[in-house]
Formats: C-alpha cells, sequence, structure tokens
C-alpha cells in the first residue's frame, strides 16, 4: 500500500518581528507532552537498575528488546567473530570514517595552558583524560555501527583509561547486539560490551552492576556519552548528578536554509534523510523565497512515497516537530535558525560560507550544496553525535573535550605569595573569613622570624 504524500505544515513569520523569545517559541518542536510522559518512565526505569541490578536489566531486555538473557556482557570471542565476518564493503566504510573521524578528533586535543601571572606566580589549566567512560550505541528502528566510531573516536584522541559500551540486545541475533555492531568494537579495539537497551543501560554505567549469575562485572563509569531516542535522553538528564553526560542527542533534526539558489531535489533529499530515522525526528525548511519551499515540498512528494522507509518518513514530516519556516528575507532565515537551532543545520544559499559564519546556535553546520548531512553522519571527520531539541544555544557536539576535564594547578614562591597578603587579608575580612586571612599572614610572618 502507498503511502500518501507527506504535508509538512507551514510556520509563517513573514510581516512579523519577533523577539528571540517569541521565535523561540515558534518554531517547530515536539511536544513537551511525550517528554513528559518520557521522563516518568524513565525515572522508574533507573531506580530499578540501580536497587535489583542485573535481575532488571534482564526483565526488561525481556520486556522491551524480547530476549531471554544469559550472559549480559558479550563475550570477546563474539566480538571478534563478528570482525571476521563483516562485509568487506562496510569494513571499508567503517574503517575510512575511522580514520577521518580520528584526524579531526586527534587535531581537537586541547594544549594545556601555562601562565606566569606575576614574577614566581604560576598558574596551569592541565588537561587530563577522564578515566572511564561509558558509550551508549542506540538500536531501535535503526542499527548503528557508526554511532560506535562517533562515540569511542574521540574517547580514544582524549586518552581514556577505559571504555564500556552498551548496545540493545537484538531478538535476530540471539540476544547479542547486531553483528556489524560489535564489529565495529572489535575493529576499535574495545572488548567491553555489554547488551543493556535504553535508560536502563545508562543506569547500569552510571551506577555499576554484577551480574551475579555469570560474575561479570560492570564498573561505574564517571560520563556517558552518545545519542539515543527520547528515553536514552532523559535518561541522560536525569543522570546528570551522576555521571558526566554530554549533550542531549535525542531524536535528530536537520534544518535546511535555503534561497532562490537552492536545489530543491538535493534538499528534499535531505529533510527526508533524517525523517527516515524516527516518526519522531524533526525536518525544518527555512526560506525567504515562497517558489523553493513549493518546489520542495514536490520533490519531497516524489522521494519520500518512493522511500523504503515512507510511512515513518511521512509521520515525521507531517508532525508538529516539523515544518516549513517562511521568512522575510535571509537575515531572518539566519535569526530563525538560530532560534531553531538545530542539531544539523544546512545552508543552501548563494554564499553559504558567509551564512555560516553568521550563525550562532547548530550542533553542526553543513555548508553548500555538496555537504549533506548523511556525509557528516558517516564519513565527513566531523561526529554526528550532536545536540538536540534547542539545546545548541549552549550546547555543543561529542568532540575530544567530552572525555576530558581541566585541572587548575598553582604554584606560587613565598614572595609571590607575600605580594598578595594584605589584598587577601581584606578579602578574607570583608567575608568575614578571617582565618582565610591568618592562612596566609602565617607564612609572611615566617619569613620575617627567619630574617630576624
Ligand atoms: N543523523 C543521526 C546519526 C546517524 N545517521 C547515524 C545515520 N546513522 C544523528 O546525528
Ligand atoms: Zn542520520
Amino acid at each position: 500500500l502507498a503511502t500518501a504524500a507527506p504535508t509538512m505544515r507551514t510556520i509563517d513569520l513573514r510581516g512579523q518581528k519577533l523577539s528571540w523569545a517569541q521565535l523561540r517559541a515558534v518554531v517547530p518542536r515536539q511536544s513537551p507532552q511525550s517528554l513528559d510522559q518520557a521522563e516518568q518512565t524513565v525515572r522508574g526505569i533507573i531506580d530499578d537498575v540501580r536497587s535489583r541490578g542485573a535481575q532488571a536489566l534482564r526483565e526488561y531486555a525481556g520486556r522491551f528488546d524480547h530476549v531471554e538473557q544469559d550472559r549480559i556482557r558479550v563475550d570477546s570471542s563474539q566480538i571478534r567473530r563478528a570482525v571476521e565476518e563483516l562485509d568487506p564493503a562496510v569494513r571499508h566504510g567503517l574503517e575510512s570514517a575511522i580514520e577521518r573521524c580520528r584526524a579531526f578528533a586527534t587535531a581537537q586535543r586541547p594544549p594545556d595552558a601555562e601562565v606566569e601571572v606575576a614574577p614566581g606566580a604560576k598558574l596551569v589549566h592541565r588537561w587530563t583524560p577522564v578515566a572511564r567512560v561509558g558509550l551508549y550505541v542506540p538500536g531501535g528502528l535503526a542499527v548503528y555501527p557508526s554511532s560506535v566510531v562517533m562515540n569511542v573516536v574521540p574517547a580514544q584522541a582524549a586518552g581514556v583509561d577505559s571504555v564500556v559500551l552498551c548496545t540493545p540486545p537484538q531478538a535476530e541475533f540471539g540476544g547479542l547486539p547486531h553483528p556489524t555492531i560489535l564489529a565495529a568494537a572489535g575493529l576499535l579495539g574495545v572488548d567491553e560490551v555489554w547488551a543493556i537497551g535504553g535508560a536502563q543501560a545508562l543506569a547500569a554505567m552510571a551506577y555499576g552492576v554484577t551480574d551475579d549469575r555469570t560474575g561479570d562485572v560492570l564498573d561505574p563509569v564517571q560520563t556517558i556519552t552518545g545519542p539515543g531516542n527520547m528515553f536514552v535522553a532523559t535518561a541522560k538528564r536525569l543522570l546528570r548528578s551522576v555521571v558526566g553526560v554530554d549533550a542531549e542527542a535525542g531524536t535528530t533534526e536537520i534544518a535546511v536554509i535555503a534561497d532562490e539558489t537552492t536545489d530543491p531535489r538535493f534538499v528534499a533529499a535531505d529533510l527526508i534523510s533524517q525523517a527516515e530515522h524516527d516518526p519522531a525526528a524533526g525536518s525544518v525548511l527555512i526560506t525567504h523565497v515562497p517558489e523553493v519551499a513549493e518546489a520542495v515540498a514536490e520533490a519531497i512528494g516524489e522521494l519520500a512515497v518512493q522511500a523504503r522507509h515512507s510511512e515513518r518518513i511521512s509521520t515525521a514530516l507531517s508532525g508538529p516537530q516539523s515544518g516549513v519556516v517562511l521568512t522575510d528575507d535571509l537575515e531572518a532565515s539566519i535569526s530563525a535558525a538560530d532560534a531553531y537551532a538545530a542539531e544539523h543545520l544546512e545552508i543552501h544559499t548563494a554564499d553559504p560560507r558567509q551564512v555560516a559564519a553568521r550563525v550562532r546556535n547548530a550542533g553542526a553546520i553543513f555548508v553548500g550544496p555538496y555537504s549533506p548531512v548523511p556525509l557528516g553522519d558517516y564519513a565527513a571527520g566531523s561526529n554526528h553525535v550532536l545536540p538536540t531539541g534547542g539545546s545548541a544555544v549552549h550546547a555543543q557536539g561529542l568532540c575530544t573535550t567530552s572525555f576530558m576535564k581541566a585541572v587548575q594547578v598553582i604554584e606560587y614562591t613565598q614572595e609571590a605569595l607575600s605580594v598578595l597578603q594584605d589584598d587577601i587579608v581584606a578579602l578574607a575580612e570583608a567575608e568575614n573569613l578571617p582565618s582565610h586571612g591568618v592562612a596566609v599572614e602565617i607564612r609572611g610572618n615566617q619569613t620575617r622570624n627567619g630574617e630576624g
């Protein structure tokens, strides 16, 4: 049965002078109702995994993934076998992605900052990797070996000591994760993989789990990263006080800024490509040229019905989280894009680089007609774990520093300290914390005594 061509809603902003807050409110978004519901469910799952550990994980695997699990941790031999049996074309794709991602991730390693702010007053901003990190790779409607690459490569470039990967068990593969995911882990040298999906995986990594039935131990991690659906994104938000997490990388989104030079077929294909992920995915076209909006709609009509996942695509494009935003001019399109703060923003204009330079809020910006989002999804070398839901106003995509933290190192000489003695004593007195001042004075007095 053919699915009807999807209709995107239109948000007509022409002739309106909206403030930033008003713009933030009118751009397409997922309904907050479904997010609230997810929060209740996820809270229950996290508490359950925390208190009942592996037993709870086995129950969720039965309920959500329809598998009965003997071992939850994947045996290394299964990972090795998956690498051996990997389709050579897929292997080539993964290896080339790993190479480009590694080059970009390595270049992101930040240098330590060292400065002598005054004679004998030395400060170092010293970067160190997080010791142990947990990486989540989703299952759901698709299989994501590419997400293994996106999580593991920057963690390795950061120099973390240990990596655990969690990904859902699959009924089709006897309760093991998808073999291509295992193969990707194997190619990257990751040997700790657990077949746990969804919010329960994040809870397991945050609190740690001992599997009494097998003796396997999942040690707790300090940072969890990875993309996922609404439930995974919610789990990250709820676990933020327990572990470090990367940005909310929930249901995927794409926004496109178009003008009269845009090829509507390119744009239609790209909007459809991200809608393919999930019926809740968001695809947004922003343009001041109504004819282009019409041409894109027409091209979507043609391409969407032919797509393998036409039904899912149609649901996503017709949903409240998708739409066409009509603006007065390119300037207004840039403001709308900034307010939407897309996970992925494509720029298809006469001078795309110039427009890109003026955008502040986006997870990743794809510049010009030959930089489509699927390039970034798989092979560009950039990361595809990116902030969604408008969080790109404050958050960034996964990168090497997501797995690092800086320690501030302070080393003053006695002379350098004595220069500040009066200042510190005065500030300590002003804060009614005089013992702070004493800790400095006591060192000055020693000198004077020593000098006799
Ligand atoms: N577009 C997704 C990533 C992905 N696409 C993986 C295909 N595979 C979120 O950035
Ligand atoms: Zn994608």
